[in-house]
């Protein structure tokens, strides 16, 4: 994909950054000298960005802390050869004010925003770390379903059609509709390439021949594709549009939410999905990291009863918010008065609900498979060193993931979701060459 692309003209004024001229930079914006303290020769900086797309650095002053994050005018996992828009930075900031303030306290609070130089200086979180080094790490996080369920029912309830009147989200869609070179990397690495012969493409040997079978299933293509059709032409709310737990920063008493350049208007369930999915990887990739078999049992249980709380979490908000405020246009208020019309409109939040979960599971299926396949994977299971425990963890995903995307509506619950992953979790699969 990439490779065949021209190097991005960045606009007049953009520079990469590095510790130096940052500090110059930012030593010129007082609301962020003033978080810092002291004068810019005490302060020390360093670029921590371990992610696939930004540069990140940690600037500390006498004071506290910011975390700078600067967009590079390319895919920083992949190089210059593969071009990326800096306002993705542009994206990132507004979708952070607009979520920050459906959902006070769960994302971090924004100092600065340079639109010239694509640069985000915000809170620096700590002593909270990215969720996914916590979970590798067999750590429980008591408060985070409540906290995550809560910013997904606020944000995807109060920039839907049920909180807002019609031309709020029409606005909303043409704010966000630029960010399409972001849309573009998650229609070719989550809903095609890995259903394909695609040079982005890898995974652990051994998977051969899951890869091969994967690309030959009619059913998970057509189902995959019905997805993709979703996350393309449902703009139902403001998505994250990549909330990974890599995109999660938590203490074992506070949850944050970072890194929203992938957002735009589109299907709820992709934002819940993508949560569930990691969760899901995570709760597979156990097998490699713990001391003696069985030695994370518990810490499995906890992830399976996280799933269920953060999905039912979500449901409890999202309907209490649409009963206690659906002001948007649409189910206009002024249709549903009598007992008989408000028990119809109660029978329709389920239905909406139920189809909320059924795309949540295809969504969560497909970033599932996309990390074992596809390009971008994750460290709970690339930081198994043994290939043939890797291997055996990310071909009881790939069962699941497959499963639940083709036979979704068999899945009548989340616990049927969880209870599923739970029996995969025993099953040996067979490896190549095994
Ligand atoms: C080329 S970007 C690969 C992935 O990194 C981001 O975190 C998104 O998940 C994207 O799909
Ligand atoms: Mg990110």
């Amino acid at each position: 994909m990439g490779a065949q692309q021209s190097a991005l003209a960045t606009p007049p004024g953009y520079a990469i950054h590095d510790a130096e001229s940052l500090r110059t930079a930012l030593a010129a914006v007082p609301d962020v000298a003033r978080v810092l303290g002291g004068s810019p020769a005490d302060w020390t900086i360093e670029e921590v960005g371990d992610g696939n797309l930004n540069l990140v650095f940690i600037v500390r002053g006498p004071a506290g802390g910011t975390a700078v994050k600067q967009a590079l005018p390319y895919v920083r996992l992949v190089g210059e050869s593969w071009p990326l828009p800096l306002s993705r930075a542009h994206y990132e900031h507004l979708a952070l004010r607009r979520h920050s303030a459906l959902a006070p306290g769960l994302t971090p609070e924004i100092y600065h925003y340079d639109a010239t130089a694509a640069l985000i200086a915000m809170e620096y979180l700590s002593p909270h770390i990215i969720m996914r080094h916590g979970m590798i790490a067999g750590t429980v996080y008591p408060g985070f379903a409540e906290a995550l369920s809560g910013y997904l029912a606020a944000p995807l309830f109060g920039t839907s059609a049920l909180a807002l009147p019609a031309a709020a989200c029409k606005n909303l869609v043409a704010d966000f509709a630029g960010n399409t070179a972001l849309c573009k990397i998650t229609e070719d690495l989550i809903f095609t390439e890995p259903y394909q012969i695609a040079d982005n493409n890898r995974w652990t040997p051994g998977l051969d021949g899951h890869a091969a079978a994967i690309r030959g299933d009619g059913d998970l293509k057509l189902a995959v594709s019905r997805l993709k059709m979703r996350f393309m032409t449902a703009p139902e709310a403001l998505l994250h549009g990549d909330l990974h737990t890599g995109s999660i920063m938590v203490t074992e008493d506070e949850t944050r939410i970072i890194d929203p350049e992938f957002a735009f208007m589109g299907p709820m369930g992709f934002d819940i999905g993508a949560v569930i999915a990691n969760l899901l990887l995570n709760y597979f990739s156990q097998i490699g990291h713990e001391a003696a078999p069985g030695a994370r049992d518990a810490y499995r249980a906890w992830i399976l009863r996280t799933i269920e709380a953060l999905w039912t979490g979500f449901q409890t908000k999202f309907t209490a918010a649409w009963v206690a405020g659906g002001s948007g246009d649409a189910y206009p208020a002024a249709l549903f008065t009598t007992p008989a019309d408000r028990a119809h409109l109660a029978r329709e939040r389920a239905a909406y609900l139920d189809r909320v979960f059924a795309d949540t599971l295809g969504f969560a299926a497909a970033k599932m498979i996309r990390r074992i396949l596809g390009l971008a994977h994750n460290i709970d299971l690339e930081w198994i060193e043994d290939e043939r425990v890797r291997a055996t963890a990310e071909a009881r995903a790939l069962f699941l993931a497959r499963d639940v995307m083709v036979n979704t509506h068999a899945y009548r619950g989340i616990d049927a979701v969880t209870a599923a992953a739970a029996r995969v979790n025993g099953l040996v699969p067979t490896l190549d060459g095994a």
